[in-house]
Protein backbone atom coordinates (compact mmCIF):
# COMPACT_ATOMS: atom_id res chain seq x y z
CA UNK A 1 0.00 0.00 0.00
CA UNK A 2 2.80 2.39 1.14
CA UNK A 3 4.22 1.54 -2.63
CA UNK A 4 1.59 3.18 -4.30
CA UNK A 5 0.51 5.72 -1.93
CA UNK A 6 4.02 7.88 -2.10
CA UNK A 7 3.92 7.20 -5.70
CA UNK A 8 0.82 9.04 -6.17
CA UNK A 9 1.92 11.64 -3.86
CA UNK A 10 5.52 12.22 -5.66
CA UNK A 11 3.60 11.69 -8.94
CA UNK A 12 0.57 14.69 -8.08
CA UNK A 13 3.85 16.96 -6.66
CA UNK A 14 5.29 16.63 -9.39
CA UNK A 15 2.37 17.18 -11.96
CA UNK A 16 0.85 20.16 -9.91
CA UNK A 17 4.93 21.82 -10.25
CA UNK A 18 5.07 21.45 -14.05
CA UNK A 19 5.12 24.58 -15.66
CA UNK A 20 5.72 23.76 -19.27
CA UNK A 21 4.30 21.06 -21.78
CA UNK A 22 7.85 19.74 -22.01
CA UNK A 23 8.04 18.84 -18.24
CA UNK A 24 4.75 17.80 -18.01
CA UNK A 25 5.70 14.94 -21.06
CA UNK A 26 9.19 14.30 -19.25
CA UNK A 27 7.08 13.04 -16.03
CA UNK A 28 4.34 11.22 -18.12
CA UNK A 29 7.25 9.18 -19.41
CA UNK A 30 8.21 8.78 -16.01
CA UNK A 31 5.18 7.78 -14.41
CA UNK A 32 3.25 5.89 -17.54
CA UNK A 33 6.02 5.06 -19.97
CA UNK A 34 7.50 1.66 -20.47
CA UNK A 35 10.30 2.34 -18.62
CA UNK A 36 8.43 4.37 -16.08
CA UNK A 37 8.12 3.61 -12.51
CA UNK A 38 3.93 2.46 -12.60
CA UNK A 39 4.93 0.51 -15.37
CA UNK A 40 7.90 -1.17 -13.05
CA UNK A 41 4.96 -1.60 -10.43
CA UNK A 42 2.81 -3.28 -13.24
CA UNK A 43 5.65 -5.92 -14.02
CA UNK A 44 5.95 -6.77 -10.48
CA UNK A 45 2.24 -8.76 -10.64
CA UNK A 46 3.64 -11.31 -12.58
CA UNK A 47 5.38 -12.82 -9.36
CA UNK A 48 2.50 -12.53 -7.07
CA UNK A 49 0.15 -15.51 -6.19
CA UNK A 50 -3.31 -15.00 -7.61
CA UNK A 51 -4.94 -13.51 -4.75
CA UNK A 52 -2.33 -11.00 -4.17
CA UNK A 53 -2.05 -9.76 -7.99
CA UNK A 54 -6.10 -9.18 -8.36
CA UNK A 55 -5.74 -6.96 -5.09
CA UNK A 56 -2.22 -5.14 -6.48
CA UNK A 57 -4.05 -4.84 -9.57
CA UNK A 58 -6.74 -3.20 -8.98
CA UNK A 59 -4.64 -0.82 -7.02
CA UNK A 60 -1.72 -0.12 -9.21
CA UNK A 61 -4.73 0.38 -12.36
CA UNK A 62 -5.85 3.32 -9.87
CA UNK A 63 -2.59 4.66 -9.44
CA UNK A 64 -2.15 4.69 -13.24
CA UNK A 65 -5.55 5.95 -13.59
CA UNK A 66 -5.26 8.99 -11.52
CA UNK A 67 -1.98 10.11 -12.57
CA UNK A 68 -2.83 9.87 -16.22
CA UNK A 69 -5.79 11.99 -15.05
CA UNK A 70 -3.44 14.60 -13.83
CA UNK A 71 -1.21 14.68 -16.54
CA UNK A 72 -4.41 14.90 -18.55
CA UNK A 73 -5.49 17.71 -16.68
CA UNK A 74 -2.40 19.42 -16.07
CA UNK A 75 -1.95 19.57 -19.53
CA UNK A 76 -5.19 21.86 -20.51
CA UNK A 77 -4.25 24.06 -17.81
CA UNK A 78 -1.11 24.46 -19.50
CA UNK A 79 -2.43 24.97 -22.88
CA UNK A 80 -5.04 27.34 -22.13
CA UNK A 81 -2.67 29.55 -19.85
CA UNK A 82 -0.51 29.44 -23.26
CA UNK A 83 -3.63 30.55 -25.41
CA UNK A 84 -4.44 33.16 -23.26
CA UNK A 85 -1.04 34.47 -22.69
CA UNK A 86 -1.33 34.24 -27.33
CA UNK A 87 -3.94 36.18 -27.02
CA UNK A 88 -3.36 39.20 -24.33
CA UNK A 89 -0.06 39.59 -26.56
CA UNK A 90 -2.44 39.88 -29.92
CA UNK A 91 -4.76 42.34 -28.38
CA UNK A 92 -5.50 45.05 -30.85
CA UNK A 93 -7.11 48.02 -28.88
CA UNK A 94 -9.85 49.56 -31.41
CA UNK A 95 -10.28 52.70 -29.58
CA UNK A 96 -6.66 53.93 -30.49
CA UNK A 97 -6.46 56.25 -33.30
CA UNK A 98 -5.75 54.46 -36.69
CA UNK A 99 -2.39 54.71 -37.53
CA UNK A 100 -0.93 57.41 -40.29
CA UNK A 101 -1.74 55.42 -43.79
CA UNK A 102 0.61 56.19 -46.39
CA UNK A 103 -1.24 57.39 -49.19
CA UNK A 104 -0.43 58.48 -52.52
CA UNK A 105 -1.15 62.48 -54.09
CA UNK A 106 -1.88 64.26 -56.40
CA UNK A 107 0.46 66.36 -57.93
CA UNK A 108 -0.43 69.37 -58.50
CA UNK A 109 -0.44 69.68 -62.26
CA UNK A 110 -2.73 67.53 -62.17
CA UNK A 111 -5.48 68.79 -59.31
CA UNK A 112 -4.75 72.43 -61.60
CA UNK A 113 -5.60 70.66 -64.82
CA UNK A 114 -8.55 68.71 -63.41
CA UNK A 115 -9.41 72.49 -61.46
CA UNK A 116 -9.06 73.49 -65.39
CA UNK A 117 -10.96 71.38 -67.14
CA UNK A 118 -14.08 71.64 -64.26
CA UNK A 119 -14.00 75.87 -64.63
CA UNK A 120 -13.92 75.59 -68.60
CA UNK A 121 -16.85 72.00 -68.64
CA UNK A 122 -19.20 74.21 -66.65
CA UNK A 123 -18.60 77.40 -69.99
CA UNK A 124 -19.20 74.64 -72.60
CA UNK A 125 -15.94 73.80 -73.73
CA UNK A 126 -14.73 70.42 -74.31
CA UNK A 127 -11.06 68.99 -73.84
CA UNK A 128 -8.83 67.82 -77.28
CA UNK A 129 -5.98 66.10 -76.97
CA UNK A 130 -3.40 65.45 -79.72
CA UNK A 131 0.08 63.77 -80.06
CA UNK A 132 2.54 65.03 -78.76
CA UNK A 133 5.60 63.82 -81.79
CA UNK A 134 3.87 66.99 -84.16
CA UNK A 135 5.15 67.41 -87.41
CA UNK A 136 6.37 70.72 -88.02
CA UNK A 137 3.39 72.10 -90.20
CA UNK A 138 0.84 71.26 -87.25
CA UNK A 139 3.36 72.85 -84.59
CA UNK A 140 4.66 75.70 -86.93
CA UNK A 141 3.41 76.48 -90.36
CA UNK A 142 0.05 76.26 -89.13
CA UNK A 143 0.11 78.94 -86.54
CA UNK A 144 1.75 81.67 -89.28
CA UNK A 145 5.10 80.60 -88.12
CA UNK A 146 7.07 81.15 -91.70
CA UNK A 147 9.97 78.97 -91.85
CA UNK A 148 12.01 81.81 -90.62
CA UNK A 149 10.53 82.24 -87.22
CA UNK A 150 13.16 81.89 -84.51
CA UNK A 151 10.74 79.53 -82.09
CA UNK A 152 11.11 76.68 -85.35
CA UNK A 153 15.55 77.36 -84.25
CA UNK A 154 16.88 74.45 -82.72
CA UNK A 155 18.01 76.06 -79.54
CA UNK A 156 14.42 76.67 -78.97
CA UNK A 157 12.97 73.11 -80.66
CA UNK A 158 13.21 69.28 -80.31
CA UNK A 159 13.57 67.79 -83.42
CA UNK A 160 13.53 64.14 -84.38
CA UNK A 161 16.68 63.01 -86.87
CA UNK A 162 13.86 61.26 -89.12
CA UNK A 163 11.53 63.44 -91.37
CA UNK A 164 7.28 61.75 -91.57
CA UNK A 165 6.25 60.55 -95.33
CA UNK A 166 6.09 63.87 -96.76
CA UNK A 167 9.34 64.82 -95.90
CA UNK A 168 8.03 67.25 -93.06
CA UNK A 169 10.23 68.04 -89.65
CA UNK A 170 9.09 65.59 -87.14
CA UNK A 171 9.66 67.42 -83.06
CA UNK A 172 8.31 67.38 -79.91
CA UNK A 173 5.32 70.03 -79.81
CA UNK A 174 6.22 73.29 -78.51
CA UNK A 175 2.86 74.21 -77.47
CA UNK A 176 -0.96 72.93 -77.63
CA UNK A 177 -1.72 74.74 -80.59
CA UNK A 178 -1.60 71.77 -83.06
CA UNK A 179 -4.25 70.10 -81.26
CA UNK A 180 -6.36 72.76 -82.01
CA UNK A 181 -5.41 72.76 -85.43
CA UNK A 182 -6.09 69.44 -85.95
CA UNK A 183 -9.67 70.02 -84.16
CA UNK A 184 -10.30 72.53 -86.44
CA UNK A 185 -9.55 70.85 -89.32
CA UNK A 186 -11.35 67.44 -88.48
CA UNK A 187 -14.48 69.40 -86.35
CA UNK A 188 -14.83 72.58 -88.03
CA UNK A 189 -16.85 75.53 -86.21
CA UNK A 190 -18.47 76.45 -84.21
CA UNK A 191 -15.53 75.07 -81.52
CA UNK A 192 -14.93 75.44 -77.92
CA UNK A 193 -12.09 73.59 -76.76
CA UNK A 194 -9.25 74.03 -74.23
CA UNK A 195 -6.32 71.94 -74.96
CA UNK A 196 -3.92 71.21 -72.23
CA UNK A 197 -0.70 68.91 -72.02
CA UNK A 198 2.68 68.73 -72.03
CA UNK A 199 5.03 70.85 -74.22
CA UNK A 200 8.88 71.04 -75.08
CA UNK A 201 11.48 73.49 -75.30
CA UNK A 202 14.74 73.25 -75.67
CA UNK A 203 15.74 76.19 -72.85
CA UNK A 204 15.85 75.43 -69.25
CA UNK A 205 17.10 77.66 -66.17
CA UNK A 206 15.07 78.12 -62.19
CA UNK A 207 11.99 79.19 -64.32
CA UNK A 208 11.86 77.27 -67.77
CA UNK A 209 12.19 73.47 -68.11
CA UNK A 210 12.84 71.05 -70.80
CA UNK A 211 9.52 69.86 -70.57
CA UNK A 212 6.59 71.86 -69.06
CA UNK A 213 2.46 71.85 -68.71
CA UNK A 214 0.66 74.25 -70.95
CA UNK A 215 -3.12 74.69 -71.25
CA UNK A 216 -4.60 76.65 -74.53
CA UNK A 217 -8.32 77.31 -75.16
CA UNK A 218 -9.95 78.20 -78.40
CA UNK A 219 -13.17 79.30 -79.29
CA UNK A 220 -14.36 79.92 -83.63
CA UNK A 221 -17.65 81.01 -83.77
CA UNK A 222 -19.79 83.72 -85.96
CA UNK A 223 -19.59 87.50 -84.51
CA UNK A 224 -16.67 86.39 -81.80
CA UNK A 225 -14.92 90.17 -80.49
CA UNK A 226 -12.56 90.61 -78.05
CA UNK A 227 -15.82 91.34 -75.27
CA UNK A 228 -16.17 87.59 -75.48
CA UNK A 229 -12.42 86.88 -75.09
CA UNK A 230 -12.60 89.46 -71.52
CA UNK A 231 -15.40 87.94 -70.49
CA UNK A 232 -14.14 84.34 -70.80
CA UNK A 233 -10.89 85.22 -69.48
CA UNK A 234 -12.43 87.09 -66.07
CA UNK A 235 -15.11 84.24 -65.33
CA UNK A 236 -12.15 81.86 -65.82
CA UNK A 237 -9.28 83.54 -63.82
CA UNK A 238 -12.26 84.41 -61.57
CA UNK A 239 -13.04 80.96 -60.96
CA UNK A 240 -9.51 79.54 -60.82
CA UNK A 241 -7.95 82.53 -58.32
CA UNK A 242 -11.08 82.22 -56.62
CA UNK A 243 -11.29 86.10 -55.92
CA UNK A 244 -14.45 88.05 -57.10
CA UNK A 245 -11.86 91.04 -56.64
CA UNK A 246 -9.58 90.07 -59.84
CA UNK A 247 -9.45 92.81 -62.56
CA UNK A 248 -7.34 92.07 -65.60
CA UNK A 249 -5.02 94.16 -67.46
CA UNK A 250 -4.60 93.75 -71.32
CA UNK A 251 -1.53 94.86 -72.53
CA UNK A 252 -0.65 94.95 -76.66
CA UNK A 253 1.65 91.99 -77.48
CA UNK A 254 2.35 90.01 -80.65
CA UNK A 255 1.71 86.41 -81.77
CA UNK A 256 1.96 85.24 -85.29
CA UNK A 257 -1.05 83.12 -84.83
CA UNK A 258 -3.57 86.03 -83.19
CA UNK A 259 -3.85 89.71 -84.38
CA UNK A 260 -4.65 91.64 -82.20
CA UNK A 261 -2.49 89.90 -79.54
CA UNK A 262 -2.27 90.81 -75.72
CA UNK A 263 -0.82 89.52 -72.77
CA UNK A 264 -2.90 89.70 -70.00
CA UNK A 265 -1.82 90.46 -66.14
CA UNK A 266 -4.13 89.47 -63.09
CA UNK A 267 -4.83 91.98 -60.50
CA UNK A 268 -5.63 92.60 -57.04
CA UNK A 269 -6.04 95.10 -54.43
CA UNK A 270 -2.76 94.86 -51.97
CA UNK A 271 -4.49 96.14 -48.91
CA UNK A 272 -6.68 92.40 -48.71
CA UNK A 273 -2.92 91.34 -47.72
CA UNK A 274 -2.80 88.27 -49.62
CA UNK A 275 0.86 88.37 -51.61
CA UNK A 276 0.79 85.94 -54.36
CA UNK A 277 3.96 84.58 -55.71
CA UNK A 278 5.22 86.46 -58.49
CA UNK A 279 2.98 89.19 -58.12
CA UNK A 280 4.22 93.33 -58.38
CA UNK A 281 2.38 96.25 -57.18
CA UNK A 282 1.58 99.46 -58.38
CA UNK A 283 1.03 102.99 -57.49
CA UNK A 284 -2.98 102.27 -57.09
CA UNK A 285 -2.22 99.47 -54.59
CA UNK A 286 -2.61 96.64 -57.18
CA UNK A 287 -0.77 93.57 -57.57
CA UNK A 288 -0.09 92.65 -61.12
CA UNK A 289 1.00 89.45 -62.35
CA UNK A 290 1.00 87.97 -65.62
CA UNK A 291 -0.74 85.01 -66.38
CA UNK A 292 -1.30 84.22 -70.02
CA UNK A 293 -1.28 85.53 -73.47
CA UNK A 294 -4.35 85.60 -75.63
CA UNK A 295 -5.76 87.14 -78.90
CA UNK A 296 -8.23 87.21 -81.90
CA UNK A 297 -7.46 84.27 -84.01
CA UNK A 298 -5.30 85.44 -87.13
CA UNK A 299 -7.62 84.96 -90.23
CA UNK A 300 -4.14 83.27 -92.18
CA UNK A 301 -4.74 80.62 -89.01
CA UNK A 302 -8.74 80.03 -89.88
CA UNK A 303 -7.42 79.32 -93.31
CA UNK A 304 -5.19 76.83 -92.13
CA UNK A 305 -7.68 75.41 -89.65
CA UNK A 306 -9.93 74.95 -93.24
CA UNK A 307 -12.67 77.77 -92.07
CA UNK A 308 -13.30 80.79 -94.30
CA UNK A 309 -12.08 83.91 -92.03
CA UNK A 310 -15.12 86.28 -93.45
CA UNK A 311 -17.44 83.33 -92.15
CA UNK A 312 -15.66 82.24 -89.07
CA UNK A 313 -13.81 84.58 -86.39
CA UNK A 314 -12.71 83.06 -82.90
CA UNK A 315 -9.83 84.24 -80.01
CA UNK A 316 -7.75 81.66 -78.12
CA UNK A 317 -5.27 81.65 -75.16
CA UNK A 318 -2.02 80.48 -73.96
CA UNK A 319 -0.61 79.48 -70.35
CA UNK A 320 1.49 77.69 -68.31
CA UNK A 321 -0.26 75.07 -66.05
CA UNK A 322 2.88 74.97 -63.60
CA UNK A 323 3.04 78.51 -63.46
CA UNK A 324 -0.77 78.65 -62.63
CA UNK A 325 -0.32 76.24 -60.08
CA UNK A 326 2.71 78.14 -58.71
CA UNK A 327 1.09 81.62 -58.48
CA UNK A 328 -2.21 80.14 -56.68
CA UNK A 329 -0.29 77.03 -54.57
CA UNK A 330 2.87 79.26 -53.91
CA UNK A 331 5.84 76.89 -54.90
CA UNK A 332 8.62 79.25 -56.00
CA UNK A 333 10.77 76.64 -58.00
CA UNK A 334 9.05 74.95 -61.62
CA UNK A 335 12.37 72.31 -61.22
CA UNK A 336 10.73 70.63 -58.07
CA UNK A 337 7.77 70.00 -60.15
CA UNK A 338 9.66 67.29 -61.78
CA UNK A 339 11.76 66.19 -59.18
CA UNK A 340 9.65 63.51 -57.73
CA UNK A 341 10.82 64.22 -54.61
CA UNK A 342 8.18 62.78 -52.03
CA UNK A 343 8.85 65.52 -49.38
CA UNK A 344 8.03 67.97 -51.83
CA UNK A 345 4.68 66.16 -53.02
CA UNK A 346 3.68 65.52 -49.40
CA UNK A 347 3.86 68.88 -49.08
CA UNK A 348 2.26 70.12 -52.16
CA UNK A 349 0.58 67.35 -53.35
CA UNK A 350 -3.37 66.77 -53.42
CA UNK A 351 -6.05 64.19 -51.53
CA UNK A 352 -7.49 62.22 -54.31
CA UNK A 353 -10.68 62.51 -53.07
CA UNK A 354 -10.48 66.36 -53.31
CA UNK A 355 -11.98 66.44 -56.60
CA UNK A 356 -12.07 69.96 -57.83
CA UNK A 357 -15.91 70.85 -58.62
CA UNK A 358 -17.28 74.21 -59.03
CA UNK A 359 -19.98 74.37 -56.51
CA UNK A 360 -17.57 73.40 -53.86
CA UNK A 361 -14.19 75.90 -54.89
CA UNK A 362 -12.26 74.11 -57.35
CA UNK A 363 -9.14 74.57 -55.56
CA UNK A 364 -8.36 73.23 -51.95
CA UNK A 365 -8.07 76.00 -49.83
CA UNK A 366 -4.63 74.98 -47.72
C1 LIG B 1 -4.82 78.29 -82.59
C2 LIG B 1 -4.89 79.67 -82.71
C3 LIG B 1 -4.36 80.50 -81.71
C4 LIG B 1 -2.78 80.23 -78.40
C5 LIG B 1 -2.17 81.37 -77.68
C6 LIG B 1 -0.76 82.42 -76.34
C7 LIG B 1 -1.46 83.46 -76.83
C8 LIG B 1 0.34 82.51 -75.39
C9 LIG B 1 2.00 81.28 -74.14
C10 LIG B 1 1.58 81.57 -72.71
C11 LIG B 1 2.66 81.03 -71.80
C12 LIG B 1 2.57 79.87 -74.21
O1 LIG B 1 2.67 78.48 -72.01
S1 LIG B 1 3.25 79.60 -72.63
O2 LIG B 1 4.65 79.65 -72.73
N1 LIG B 1 0.89 81.35 -75.04
O3 LIG B 1 0.72 83.55 -74.92
N2 LIG B 1 -1.16 81.23 -76.85
S2 LIG B 1 -2.62 82.94 -77.91
O4 LIG B 1 -3.24 80.76 -79.63
C13 LIG B 1 -3.76 79.90 -80.60
C14 LIG B 1 -3.69 78.51 -80.46
C15 LIG B 1 -4.22 77.71 -81.47
C16 LIG B 1 -5.40 77.39 -83.70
Amino acid sequence: MADTDSLLAEALAKIAEADTLDLLEQHRVAFLGKKGSISALMKTLGGMSPEERSEAGARFNVLRTEVADALAARKVALESAALEAKLASETLDLSLPAPEASTGSVHPVSQVMDELAEIFADMGFAVATGPEIEDDWHNFTALNMPESHPARAMHDTFYFPDSDEQGRSMLLRTHTSPVQIRSMLKEGAPLRIIAPGRVYRSDSDATHTPMFHQIEGLVIDKGIHLGHLKWTLETFLKAFFERDDIVLRLRPSYFPFTEPSVEVDVGYSMEKGRRVVGGSGDDEGHAWMEVLGSGMVNRKVIEFGGLDPDEWQGFAFGTGVDRLAMLKYGMDDLRAFFDGDLRWMKHYGFAALDVPTLSGGVGVSA
